[in-house]
């Protein structure tokens, strides 16, 4: 940034007291770790500005050379997501009656999933993120994107932490491939559909699987 003094502005950086910092990263990570993939949602309305403010969180995520590849496309449109279902349970129906080999299916099976996605229609709320694998410049040439993948993974991760931190319950959903996405939401090309967030409440009385996250040495070392 020395070099390039024209270019830099003042940091806006919220520092806390060591004590505080710790109070806030606890408080954090209990409300994070209550997460849970919800797959039985109410259609209760969700405030618009809810899911506005979650999307200006994810779209603040750090990307390679600042292009920010992520695009989404919020669904409430109830023809557009009966036709959204239809395609998923159509790729599902595939997936888990052939297509998917059986260690596959195995590793699903305490998840009790399966080709039935009601959610798609019954939850208030679908974002749909898309990848934008490589950029169309103003000439019409392709120009390159950097660490795509991980920044609209990021950012993905981002939107989930908001939509939770908001007091929503979500789920990742991944149908297999998710092309029918370009040509339902009429996205270009150069976009690869990345996950599909659904997003709303859970339903009275909705029950969860009863699998555990992996103790953290498990997962962290150090050196
Ligand atoms: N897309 C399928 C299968 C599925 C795959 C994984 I990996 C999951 O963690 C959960 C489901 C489905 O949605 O049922």
């Amino acid at each position: 940034m020395a070099d390039n003094p024209w270019t830099a502005v003042e940091l806006d950086f919220p520092g806390f007291p060591a004590e505080e910092m710790v109070e806030r990263a606890r408080r954090f990570a209990e409300h994070m770790v209550r997460r849970r993939t919800v797959r039985d949602f109410d259609s209760r309305p969700v405030p618009e500005r809810v899911i506005e403010a979650a999307l200006r969180t994810a779209a603040s995520a750090p990307s390679g050379a600042n292009l920010q590849p992520w695009r989404f496309v919020v669904v409430q449109d109830a023809a557009v997501r009966a036709r959204l279902r239809e395609a998923a349970e159509a790729e599902e129906r595939e997936f888990y009656g052939g297509k998917a080999p059986p260690e596959w299916l195995a590793a699903l099976a305490p998840l009790g999933t399966d080709t039935n996605k009601p959610f798609l229609v019954e939850a208030p709320v679908l974002i749909a993120i898309f990848m934008q694998r490589y950029i169309v410049g103003a000439d019409g040439k392709r120009v390159r994107n950097y660490y795509h993948s991980e920044s609209v993974g990021i950012a993905a991760g981002f939107l989930i932490a908001a939509l939770h931190h908001a007091g929503l319950a979500i789920l990742t959903h991944t149908p297999s491939p998710m092309g029918f996405l370009n040509e339902l939401l009429d996205r270009p090309a150069n976009e690869v559909p990345f996950l599909l967030l659904v997003a709303g409440y859970p339903k009275p009385g909705a029950r969860v699987p009863d699998i555990r996250r992996l103790p953290l040495d498990d997962v962290v070392s150090t050196k």
